[in-house]
């Protein structure tokens, strides 16, 4: 099935997730995830919303519970459709994630049972081990561009389409 043709067949609003991206001058704190969704992959820090918690303080809360840091400023940078029409609805793998830039925060990254955190230059971002749509947003969102777009993936993770969105209102 084609992307848009998936999107379209979309009955109820996706399950919503946040990732914070940490960053200082050159450098981006990825963190690789030891368990779950995208483990074996260097990623920014969240997860899924809990009941009655807003966007920016899951956002918040994740990155308190995956590494130990407060973010201070939370910058929305993209809205993410991460889409899997050969996985069964119930394991609630289709989700919009919300991703901010995170420039100020308080405390040091430590390693959590979740995710080890690690420093990385810009320009050395190890995106072959990391969610292969990230080479195609990524950059954009540390150059300063808003993005919204969707990927879609087949049930083994990997990426079969994705479209930019930017102006088509996601969410
Ligand atoms: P639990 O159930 O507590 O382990 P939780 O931490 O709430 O889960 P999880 O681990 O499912 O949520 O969150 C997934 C994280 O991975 C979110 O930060 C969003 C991010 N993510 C999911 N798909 C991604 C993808 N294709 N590319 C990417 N990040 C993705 O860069």
């Amino acid at each position: 099935m084609k992307l848009c043709e998936y999107r379209k067949s979309l009955t109820k609003p996706l399950r919503q997730s946040t990732l914070c991206l940490i960053v200082r001058e050159g450098q981006i704190l990825l963190a690789m995830k030891k368990r779950g969704f995208g483990q074996g992959r260097w990623n920014g820090v969240g997860g899924k919303l809990k009941r009655d918690e807003s966007i920016k303080e899951a956002a918040i809360r994740e990155a308190q519970e995956e590494i130990g840091i407060t973010p201070l400023s939370l910058k929305k940078v993209a809205t993410l459709h991460f889409l899997f029409p050969e996985v069964p609805p119930e394991n609630d793998w289709n989700q919009e994630v919300m991703v901010y830039l995170v420039d100020r925060w308080e405390g040091q990254p430590i390693e959590s049972e979740e995710m080890a955190p690690k420093w990385f230059n810009i320009a050395e971002i190890p995106f072959e081990s990391m969610w292969s749509d990230d080479i195609h947003w990524l950059p954009k969102v540390l150059g300063g561009t808003f993005i919204e777009a969707a990927f879609m993936f087949d049930r083994d993770q990997k990426l079969l389409e994705f479209e930019f969105l930017e102006g088509l209102g996601l969410s």
